[in-house]
């Protein structure tokens, strides 16, 4: 294909296998054709190498624009992320930039039923950078907050981390991967020292083990789950366990299924820990070497003998023995995971107890090994280098750090003292602020929490109780517009260029395509020209994303994620994983000499024992409801939801429930039934399946007040974990109702 030419291959090899499968989860370039709604040739349109703005794997887009529009888009066959492969939500973005809902100009909100008008960005602006030094000096900065997402560009989290942080003096910038990726960042830095996953995609084909667990990697990760099925097929020893309370896509992948009764992961990691250990599968050398805690933690996984495990997980004892005889018999095994395990309020915990299983058996930090957090968000990685969570400064940087406060003071030219000592307000904290009345400023960017947050009623009323509510989006409205005052319209990932990190700690380099729509501008650009306008000009001096990775890089410069050797040109060259410090390579895994960033060299064995998730169910509420995403959907559907051809899979919220519980319940196939927890309640037609536990209940979060009013959200629970304060979003007590309603939708 002519627009092989476009990159340099980086990797100097493809993947086995064409890419086909049976349920065209994943297309190779030339099945891709099927999701062309232009009949342009290819020949007339110029080919402009981009990183798919949706998941976490980031893989490497070609596209075919003409004239300013978008029209064709091909997975780039050169990106090591994909090596051409991509799903259907990649493939069909060129139908989602210019859509009749963009919002092309600032608004203002003219009255309490929610008019806006139009008005100009100098006065929206002006109005904004007034009303925010008033509040911070009549209530103190802690009055103001960003909340923020993975969806950002590394150069717009650097830009308003530095204004927060460094100028305005508040730490309340956190961000959507609060709900997401938190418990896996705190899970590496607690365990091996910093936070990061140490793997790459390459030792996929280099594994002979692979671990899912709390993941539906086929639906949400579909080119990294395409690459484990193809070494898979390769390789008759190699050995695939899915752990998930449902029997997704990605289970029908797997040599051995494991429905895990919801919450109860710590239990089984340490139930396979102990299998490991009786039967001879630890590397002693490398604890001896590489770790410290392995005493406590073997006293702890004592008690988890298969039997009781199996009891307390909902398991036979004997595949919790098989499981754990894989991974100890393979030459090498990958764990990977996903908000299952991440989503709950012993997130950490779990985190932990998977890192455990690695350093146990040494292996990490070794071709086809390691734990590896699949990254929901295209970008949630570089918020975590950029110091965009409320605790954390960039470079790997703590606000609680004397030291790192002060060299970051240093960096940004602000006086000693500055940064203020404490974190600042995570997610739901946050949320919980503005329903006391103590944040009074709230500016929301690249994410829709009226969708997405847990306890959405409470939650969402918090945000009418604000002075002032700011939406930077591109599309309007959003079910989030709904309570803002000033809607600000964002570019979005066609429209502005800047760099992402993947999974795998890749840096790409997106470029610019096309004039953004209407007024809109990118995010950074937006909030240097309010820092501008505040009188910071000196400390907010760019004119372009690159000026400001300029600096940032700069900023890195001996952390553990040294990025001094990547530069804007080196990336469009070909993307590169940190560290990748000036004069120095790419790092494709991290710990191979077996030392860890922990000061003495040695990673941490933390032990946990299994507790109860934060609600129980109960005589009222006696079932459990979990929650996720479907294959063809994005988060909110601002951009999927308008995509004919992915609104075919899957039209409709649902409700899945097991035909036992149904039965017991009245239920039959598609009646409208209702999830009633103590929060609040939400409708969708059943779907009765035995891929689901008795006595648990799912339903996807996508379908928000805009997408047919089915959010789940109004019934889960904002109870979060201790140490990352991530929400327990897959687990909260529940009852299932019929409705009498005639369902007229199927
Ligand atoms: N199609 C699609 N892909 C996406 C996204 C999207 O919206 N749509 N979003 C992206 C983002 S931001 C993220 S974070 C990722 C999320 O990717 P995933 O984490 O793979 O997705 P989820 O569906 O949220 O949850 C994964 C699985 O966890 C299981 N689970 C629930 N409770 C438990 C439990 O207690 N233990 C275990 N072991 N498993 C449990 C659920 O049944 C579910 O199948 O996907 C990314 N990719
Ligand atoms: N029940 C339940 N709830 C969940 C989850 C779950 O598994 N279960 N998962 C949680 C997780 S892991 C996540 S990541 C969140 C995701 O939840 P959200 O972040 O709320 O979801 P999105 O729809 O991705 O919202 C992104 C918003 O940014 C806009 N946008 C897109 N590109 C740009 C851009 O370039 N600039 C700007 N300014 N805006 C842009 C989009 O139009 C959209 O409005 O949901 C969380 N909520
Ligand atoms: S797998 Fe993820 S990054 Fe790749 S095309 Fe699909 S959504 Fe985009
Ligand atoms: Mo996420």
């Amino acid at each position: 294909m002519f627009w092989k030419k476009f990159f340099r291959p980086s990797v100097g090899k493809s993947i086995p296998g064409n890419g086909r499968v049976s349920m065209n989860l994943v297309y190779d370039e030339e099945d891709l054709s099927v999701f062309d709604v232009s009949s342009i040739p290819d020949a007339e349109l110029k080919w402009t190498p981009s990183i798919c703005p949706y998941c976490g794997v980031g893989c490497g887009l070609l596209v075919g624009s003409k004239e300013g529009k978008l029209h064709k888009i091909r997975g780039n066959p050169s990106h090591p992320a994909n090596l051409g492969l991509l799903c259907a939500k990649g493939a069909t973005l060129a139908q989602v930039v210019d859509t009749p809902d963009r919002l092309i100009s600032p608004m203002t909100r003219v009255s309490q039923n929610g008019e806006f008008m139009p008005t100009t960005w100098e006065k929206a602006l002006s109005h904004l950078s007034q009303k925010i030094q008033e509040t911070v000096q009549r209530h103190g900065p802690d009055s103001f907050a960003f909340y923020i997402s993975g969806q950002l560009l590394t150069e717009d989290y650097y830009v308003i981390n530095k204004l927060a942080k460094g100028y305005l003096g508040t730490n309340n910038v956190d961000s959507n991967s609060r709900l997401c990726m938190a418990s896996a960042a705190a899970g590496y830095t607690a365990s091996l020292g910093v936070d990061g996953p140490p793997a790459c995609y390459e030792d996929i084909e280099l594994s002979d083990c692979f671990l899912l667990i709390g993941t539906n990697t086929a639906a949400c990760h579909p080119v990294v789950f395409q690459r484990i099925k193809m070494r898979r097929a390769k390789d008759p020893n190699v050995r695939v366990i899915v752990v998930d309370p449902r029997r997704t896509q990605t289970a029908d992948l797997a040599d051995l299924y494991l429905p895990i009764r919801p919450g109860t992961d710590v239990a089984f990691l340490n139930g396979l820990l102990h299998v490991l250990e009786k039967e001879g599968f630890l590397d002693s050398d490398f604890i001896d070497r590489s770790t410290r805690g392995w005493e406590t933690l073997k006293e702890t996984i004592q008690e988890y003998t298969p039997e009781r495990t199996a009891h307390l997980c909902g398991l036979k004892a004997e595949d919790i023995e098989t499981a754990a005889r894989h991974f100890g018999r393979s030459r090498s095994a990958l764990s990977f995971w996903s908000m299952g395990l991440n989503q709950s309020s012993h997130g950490t915990a779990k985190n932990n107890a998977v890192i455990n299983l690695h350093l146990a058996t040494g292996k990490i930090g070794k071709p086809g090994s390691g734990p590896f957090s699949l990254t929901g968000q295209p970008n949630a990685m570089g918020g975590r280098e950029t110091g965009g969570l409320c605790h954390m400064l960039p470079g790997h940087r703590f606000v609680a750090n004397e030291a790192h406060r002060a060299e970051m003071e240093k960096f940004w030219d602000v006086s000693p003292g500055r940064i203020a000592k404490s974190a600042g307000l995570s997610a739901v904290e946050l949320f919980k602020s503005l329903e006391e009345g103590v944040v009074k400023i709230v500016w929301i960017i690249a994410t829709n929490p009226a969708v997405s947050i847990p306890n959405l009623g409470r939650l969402t009323a918090a945000l009418q109780k604000a002075e002032l509510v700011v939406v930077q989006d591109p599309y309007f409205p959003t079910e989030t517009t709904r309570y803002a005052h000033v809607v600000l319209p964002a570019a979005q990932w066609s429209e502005r260029d800047g760099t992402v990190t993947n999974s795998e700690r890749r840096i790409s380099y997106s470029q610019k395509i096309n004039e953004p729509v209407g007024q809109a501008r990118p995010d950074w650009r937006i909030v240097t020209d309010l820092a501008r306008l505040s009188g910071f000009e000196k400390a907010f001096p760019y004119e372009s994303a690159e000026d400001i990775f300029e600096e940032y890089k700069e900023s890195t410069r001996g952390t553990t994620m040294d990025i001094t050797g990547v530069s804007y040109a080196r990336l469009k060259d070909c993307p590169v994983q940190w560290p990748c410090p000036e004069g120095g390579v790419s790092t494709a895994r991290l710990y191979t000499d077996g030392k860890f960033h922990t000061g003495d060299g040695r990673a941490r064995f933390l032990a946990h024992s299994y507790k109860e998730p934060a609600e129980s169910p109960s005589e009222e509420f006696p079932m459990v409801l979990t929650t996720g995403r479907v294959r063809d959907q994005w988060h909110t559907m601002t951009r999927t939801g308008k995509v004919d051809a992915l609104l075919k899979s899957e039209p409709y919220a649902f409700i899945e429930i097991h035909p036992l519980d149904a039965e017991a319940l009245d239920i039959a196939q598609d009646d409208m039934v209702e999830i009633i927890s103590r929060r609040g309640r939400a409708r969708a037609p059943a779907r009765l399946t035995d891929r689901i536990g008795r006595g648990v209940c799912f339903m996807p979060f996508h379908w928000g007040e805009l997408f047919g009013n089915a959010s789940v959200n109004l019934a889960t629970i904002e109870a979060v974990d201790p140490v990352s304060k991530q929400p327990e979003l897959k687990y909260c007590a529940c009852r299932v109702e019929k409705v009498n309603e005639r369902v007229y939708a199927r």
